[in-house]
């Protein structure tokens, strides 16, 4: 048995036409049933919905044999569970976005950072903030929070956010703005190294089939 770890939402919804290259038919819609192990027109492969910061944790720990998330999802993880061993993910150039530092609208951020201030920036990627702002010689104070980043700066918890940014469009409506692009995000396929040694046989072809169709769209 192959067993495909995926989020609900947007991974999964892009990692569909990369596992149909591979002539895999997922046989439910996630949005419409309530199951969390769902089959395919291949007996042997099923896809489980698990939480997005789950998908590392499942396919490290062997329940499932491989997975789609985003790098911010991998780098958060693997900063956290260093002993973790994942196969080299490959980058299936979907689910894309980007990392960035926002402050509102009329903070001077240029001025802060010209000052050496101390900044409150509110974020969940903590790890990942924390080396960029380390980079930079900034010293911050984190505050970690699990979602409606962009509400932090408008009531004053702190005074920047590092978040996720695609359209721009929640930014636009919550008064703020990009002042710092950290890093290009897009979603990686994960795999368990005992599973790619034991069913090398019928993981790779998949592999191989998901990378061509993902190259494909790029
Ligand atoms: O939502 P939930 O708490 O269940 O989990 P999750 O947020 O980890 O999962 P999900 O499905 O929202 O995101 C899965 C992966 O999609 C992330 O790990 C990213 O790698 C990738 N991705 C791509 C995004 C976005 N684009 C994105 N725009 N993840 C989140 N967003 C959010 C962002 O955090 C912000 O709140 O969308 C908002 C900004 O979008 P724009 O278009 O308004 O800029
Ligand atoms: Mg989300």
């Amino acid at each position: 048995m192959i067993t495909l770890a995926l989020s609900k939402g947007r991974i999964f919804e892009e990692t569909l036409p990369l596992i149909q290259a591979a002539g895999i038919e997922v046989s439910e819609d996630p949005e419409r049933s309530r199951k969390l192990i769902l089959g395919t027109n291949m007996p042997d492969v099923r896809v489980v919905l698990v939480r997005a910061t789950d998908v590392p944790t499942y396919v490290a720990q062997g329940g499932a044999d491989l997975g789609v998330c985003g790098l911010d999802t991998l780098i958060e993880h693997q900063a956290e569970s260093a002993s973790d061993d994942l196969f080299q993910p490959i980058d299936l150039d979907i689910a894309k976005c980007r990392m960035s530092v926002a402050v509102p609208a009329d903070f001077d951020y240029a001025q802060a950072v010209r000052r050496g201030a101390r900044l409150k920036v509110a974020t969940k990627y903590t790890h990942m903030a924390r080396a960029f702002f380390a980079t930079k010689g900034m010293h911050v104070d984190l505050i970690k929070l699990y979602g409606s980043m962009e509400l932090a700066p408008l009531i004053g918890l702190a005074d920047a956010i590092v978040d996720l940014v695609s359209t721009g469009n929640t930014l636009k409506a919550n008064r703020l703005v990009e002042v710092e692009h950290i890093m290009d995000i897009s979603a990686r396929l994960v795999v368990n190294p005992a599973s790619l040694k034991l069913k090398c046989a019928r993981l790779q072809p998949l592999l191989d089939a998901m990378a061509a169709k993902a190259g494909a769209i790029a």
